[in-house]
């Protein structure tokens, strides 16, 4: 139990401690000038592989798969631990600071958008493809929206206090630890009557939900957080969670932009698709 009462009016502490206390801030707004890199891509990434970030590569690669040679992809690292989302440039495309950002460049007026749920919708609706057109459209949009106001629960909430915090708060881990398992129990029961989230088609609810709940579930979120929470528990939603893993273009995404874990994993920056390959080849060298 902490001793801490909370004055009337709050200021910033001076050193808040814990993971990510250098780049929180109580304003918005750049603290930098700096343009961002833009390559011949008609599309323009600018993310980490964050989960978040993760649902738009995903996407793009889901969309290349598919034929959809439109949605060639420049991916630029932000490294947020830098904060380089406070630069100028990322700023006027997301004034959130956040990644994922894309930029839009392939008409006569280009487009911004931030906030991956709505990466992913545009760029479903751009393309026409992971959004169906019949009855199951609503469930996928409910689930893609299910997604986004669950997430932080389980990341800033449980994973934030289990795994980032400076002190183990028994009260916030116990409470976070308990919507999380209610979350897993949501998606277990659904993809228990349903193969994909919204229906018999795989769709960019999936997207939105495998980078944070199927990482979970293989032990990539939060060090020891899968057995913490059980998660073998959960039949079917490890039954889906190995359905996506599967996925070519789903191995692909989650090494785009990525800094962290074995080099052969990591691809800093993505500006074709036969840059997968190179990296390989510079690996086996
Ligand atoms: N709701 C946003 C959340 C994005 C988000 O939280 N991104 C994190 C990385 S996963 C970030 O950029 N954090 C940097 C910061 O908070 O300064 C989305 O879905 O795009």
């Amino acid at each position: 139990m902490t001793d801490y009462t909370p004055p009337e009016i709050w200021t910033p502490p001076e050193n808040p401690g814990g993971r990510f206390a250098s780049i929180n801030r109580p304003v918005a707004g750049a603290t930098h000038e700096k343009e961002l890199p833009v390559g011949l891509n008609p599309l323009q990434l600018y993310s980490q592989a964050t989960p978040n970030g993760v649902k738009a590569t995903l996407m793009l690669e889901e969309l290349l798969a598919a034929g959809h040679g439109g949605a060639e992809y420049d991916a630029w690292l932000i490294e947020i631990s830098k904060g380089d989302q406070f630069g100028s440039g990322f700023v006027a495309l997301n004034p959130n600071s956040k990644i994922p950002a894309l930029h839009d460049r392939s008409g006569p007026q280009p487009v911004r958008i931030f906030e991956s749920g709505a990466i992913l919708l545009y760029l479903a609706e751009k393309f026409g493809a992971f959004l169906p057109t019949d009855h199951t459209r609503a469930e996928c949009l409910s689930w893609l929206f299910w997604q986004m106001g669950s997430g932080p629960y389980l990341g800033g909430g449980f994973g934030h206090f289990y795994a980032y915090a400076p002190e183990k708060i028994q009260y916030a881990i116990d409470r976070f630890a308990m919507e999380s398992k209610r979350q897993l129990d949501v998606l277990d029961r659904r993809l228990a009557e349903s193969e994909y989230l919204a229906g018999p088609a795989y769709t960019i609810a999936d997207m939105a939900v495998w980078p944070w709940y199927g990482a979970l579930m293989k032990g990539r979120l939060y060090g020891a957080a899968a057995k913490f929470l059980s998660v073998q528990d959960y039949a079917h939603l490890n039954r889906w969670t190995d359905a996506i893993e599967g996925r070519p273009a789903a191995k692909r995404a989650v090494m785009v932009n990525k800094i962290t874990g074995e080099p052969n994993t990591q691809l800093r920056e993505r500006h074709a698709a036969s840059d997968f390959e190179t990296r390989t080849q510079d690996k086996l060298e």
